[in-house]
């Protein structure tokens, strides 16, 4: 329902409602969340929040503005206190049209002068406005309002302005004339007599708002047996910061920590929940497109892995020091260096050791039973439009990575195509393409046509070792999912390892593509690749 008919509903209801003020986008959005039909954007607490006075010292764009905040906030109607309309009948119209605009459903105006001065400072000082001529400001505003349900209260200052009810009613049945949905008559003493007598006279010629800030001990049955249409708490979301505000800064100031107030006050968590923020993560993985800020990393950690087996004893792989820092670190300074800032890390042995900051970890929880597609499965939804994979257990050179990120392709596997040295252990995932790497075509189009364990010796020789890199762009996510579920099937998923899926995708026509690649990189086995892998990152040029 439109906000303004939301609005007059709630002006023209049979019962008396509630609206309480707000004074910015988060104070509306409390409101609205506590139940709360209605806001009230209160002239004073939408200038005391910026400690200026409530006299017309705030401009009315810099209002605009910060009701622009709270109406896309909200979906509750928002009834602005628009003090004297912030000029003559002329400065009415464009503040009713500029309302219109941003989405705020009605505004109130008051029959006093600009600048105004709120109504209890020296309220019987203050002169009211001609009766004309504010019935012409209510007429101006009534003209230029393009939604139908827009409602213009007209507030009589009569009795805050020491006049009686003669002259309150005289009033209000003139700005009723001039068009005014609903009539808001205000009172400075502290029992509501004098608004219930007018409640009484007035008899609902049209809807009659109050503002019981002074008379707040009346029983709220009061105002709905006088048929009240709407009760404005007006500012007390204003003074429940203040009060909150002052009493956390002399907690904190005294104690010189923050530990009590942390008891008392929002977590950090609450104030992303209030601002939306994951709402925004799942719009990022369905808008987010390409750029390096898109960019995710999974890195398969869960495996004790073999071959190092005392110095595995209380920590993963990952977490072996190599040039003094571990083996994940390299990674993560690497993935950061390229601006690859949402990183994944699968873990599972010894997944408590792991101490790197800036990644978030996920435990396979089976990683002592299953292999590396069920790591790789507990991170998919950590996927976003572009990801790379890698072993845990891999060291490379920067623009190995940025190599991979910079290539146009959905699956993108980087494969080495130095000769290899089977003395050395490394005759896995072992590379098959459809082209062997020339230098001379360089960037030539070479697809993936198979991975295995080790080299067949009846076959033609492999193009390369695959290093343990696999980028997934665009539909090539889709593809992986699709190759993952496949595999899924199988009884033996519990023990597939990349090769595996890599072998599927090609099977479902969707082989990857290769970027061959010449040394700059390692992964770590054995306690001679340890030492090596020491050297490695201490001989790195790239810092
Ligand atoms: C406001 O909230 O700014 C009002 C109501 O105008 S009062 O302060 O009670 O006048
Ligand atoms: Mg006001």
């Amino acid at each position: 329902m439109l906000k303004t008919t939301q609005l007059k509903n709630l002006l023209e209801s049979s019962r008396t409602e509630f609206i309480l003020e707000s004074h910015s986008g988060l104070s509306a959005r409390i409101v609205e969340e506590a139940g709360f039909k209605g806001i009230w954007a209160s002239g004073l607490a939408l200038s005391a929040q910026h400690a200026v006075r409530d006299n017309n010292e705030l401009s009315w764009t810099q209002v605009v503005a910060q009701l622009e905040f709270m109406a896309d906030a909200t979906a509750i109607p928002i009834l602005l206190d628009g003090d004297t309309g912030y000029g003559d009948f002329n400065n009415m119209r464009r503040l009713v049209r500029k309302l219109g605009q941003i989405g705020v459903a009605g505004v109130c105006i008051e029959d006093k002068l600009f600048p105004k001065t709120n109504s209890f400072i020296q309220g019987q000082t203050q002169a009211l406005e001609d009766i004309q001529t504010f019935c012409g400001k209510i007429q101006a505003g009534k003209d230029s309002q393009t939604a139908d349900d827009f409602c213009i209260v007209a507030r009589v200052e009569a009795f805050i302005a020491g006049w009686g009810l003669h002259e309150a009613l005289l009033r209000a049945e003139a700005y009723h004339a001039a068009g005014a949905d609903a009539i808001l008559i205000h009172s400075k003493h502290s029992q509501p007599d004098e608004v219930l007598e007018f409640a009484t006279e007035w008899a609902n010629r049209c809807p009659l708002v109050l503002v019981p800030t002074k008379y707040y001990a009346t029983p709220t049955e009061v105002f709905e047996q006088a048929g009240i249409s709407l009760v404005i708490w007006a500012n007390h979301m204003i003074r429940t910061c203040i009060s909150a505000m002052q009493s956390s800064a002399a907690n904190i100031y005294s104690t010189r920590s923050l530990v009590e107030s942390e008891e008392r006050i929002a977590t950090v968590a609450e104030i992303f929940r209030l601002q939306g923020a994951d709402e925004l993560l799942e719009a990022e993985k369905r808008y987010a497109r390409g750029g390096s800020h898109a960019v995710a990393a999974v890195v398969l950690a869960a495996s004790r892995g073999q071959g190092l087996d005392e110095l595995t004893r209380k920590r993963p792989k990952v977490m072996l020091p190599v040039a003094g820092i571990p083996v994940l670190r390299h990674q993560v300074d690497k993935f950061k260096r390229q601006g690859v800032n949402k990183i994944t890390v699968v873990a599972g042995y010894r997944h408590d050791a792991i101490d790197v900051q800036g990644v978030d970890i996920i435990v396979n929880e089976a990683w002592e039973a299953t292999g590396e597609l069920a790591s790789l499965n507990c991170a998919i939804d950590n996927f976003s439009a572009n990801t790379v994979i890698i072993y845990g257990d891999l060291l490379f050179r920067s623009y190995l990575l940025h190599n991979l990120l910079d290539w146009d392709a959905e699956l993108l596997v980087a494969v080495d195509s130095v000769p290899l040295d089977e003395a050395k252990g490394d005759a896995s995932d072992l590379a098959y393409c459809s082209a062997p790497d020339n230098r001379a075509m360089y960037q030539q189009k070479v697809m993936l046509r198979g991975i295995t364990h080790a080299a067949k010796s009846d076959a033609r020789q492999p193009d390369g070792r695959w290093i343990g890199m696999l980028r997934v762009a665009g539909k090539g996510a889709q593809q992986l999912r699709s190759a993952l579920a496949t595999l899924q099937q199988r009884e033996d998923f519990y023990r597939l390892g990349m090769p595996d899926l890599l072998n599927q995708l090609v099977k479902d026509g969707h082989a990857p593509q290769v970027q061959y690649v010449n040394g700059h990189w390692m992964d770590i086995n054995n306690l001679a690749d340890l030492e090596r892998a020491g050297r490695f990152e201490n001989t790195r040029s790239e810092g």
